[in-house]
């Protein structure tokens, strides 16, 4: 693989002036979800995925499989793939396989996450006519470059996998498909796999496993503050949370604070007051409807060529098309 790094002028300091900002507020604390995937909250991630009541990215992979020559045989030839976000890449590997069969095909995956760009090196660089070149970028930046380097005739085909999406505040969600259409032609295509609404206490149980294991990967947020920016979090007094808003059709995690306690934060200049039940939101994951996936393609300029959805976990694999 062929890694484009990252060029970011100083990461410590924009995590600390992050982790200021979300923790000074006064309504609701908060710290952004992308921090949740250091080495250890990536790898935590991956157990996540394989856990009984997590059924998304099972059901991600399982649409991937057994649709990926139908997806693929809906592309134009030949096809430039960007994934945003490709986690450790195993489910892209089906997508990469069907291409494969036909011709040569360049594959950027576009990360933040060393650690994950290193996992798709691994995973993903048998594939025979696929050549790899990572960008160590945010999602829109890493795009933009990709999209400079497209050569004549070739497709653009954007991969958004794993409900990345419903990380995304609504509106913010049609902001960055915008934003993603932007940098597409008329004619390329995104591949947006998103979570289905289903029963509360199914995807309640989704975000608060009964082994801790998601509850381990939200604490570890305040276990990386204390790492990189000198922290002095307790983690035993922060309980991980997870709760259904049913105005925005999410679930959040919380970490709320056991009783009332003073943290500083070295590296961030910082003191901060919890009181007792005082909750930081570290991040939504929003659950889509059919409808709702239309009106959003709509809205950002794309149709939608072809949806897939699993018959065992509601999710939607959706082919959209730049208009
Ligand atoms: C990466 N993302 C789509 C996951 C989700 O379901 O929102 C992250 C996650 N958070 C807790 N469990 C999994």
């Amino acid at each position: 693989m062929i890694l484009r790094q990252a060029v970011t002028a100083d990461p410590v300091f924009e995590f600390a002036a992050e982790v200021q900002d979300g923790l000074l507020r006064t309504r609701q604390k908060e710290l952004p979800s992308k921090y949740l995937y250091d080495e250890v909250g990536s790898a935590l991630f991956e157990v996540i995925s394989a856990l009984p009541e997590y059924g998304l990215t099972r059901a991600d992979q399982r649409l991937l499989r057994e649709n990926a020559s139908e997806i693929v045989a809906r592309l134009t030839s030949p096809v430039l793939v960007a994934e945003l976000g490709s986690g450790s890449g195993k489910k892209t590997r089906y997508l990469l396989e069907a291409l494969d069969n036909r011709q040569q095909t360049r594959y950027c995956p576009i990360e933040i996450s060393h650690a994950a760009l290193t996992m798709v090196a691994r995973e993903l660089g048998d594939i025979e006519h696929i050549s790899i070149v990572g960008f160590e970028r945010e999602y829109l930046d890493g795009l933009l470059e990709v999209a400079d380097n497209r050569r004549a005739g070739e497709q653009l085909l954007v991969l958004f996998l794993g409900s990345t999406i419903g990380n995304l505040d609504r509106p913010a969600d049609v902001k960055f498909l915008r934003a993603v259409r932007r940098i597409m032609q008329p004619g390329d295509a995104l591949l947006l796999g998103t979570d289905l609404i289903k029963p509360i206490p199914q995807m309640l149980d989704a975000y608060d496993d009964s082994l801790g294991v998601t509850g381990a990967f939200n604490l570890n947020l305040l276990a990386r503050i204390n790492r990189e920016l000198g922290g002095n979090f307790a983690l035993s007094q922060f309980k991980h949370e997870a709760r259904f808003n049913p105005e925005t059709r999410s679930i959040e995690m919380h970490l709320r604070s056991a009783r009332n306690q003073n943290i500083s934060i070295t590296r961030a200049g910082l003191t901060v007051t919890f009181h007792e039940g005082e909750t930081i939101w570290t991040e939504s994951s929003h659950k889509y409807s059919r409808p709702e996936l239309l009106q959003l393609a709509m809205a950002a300029s794309f149709r939608c060529e072809a949806q897939w959805v699993d018959d065992e976990w509601p999710f939607a694999e959706s082919l959209l098309v730049a208009e």
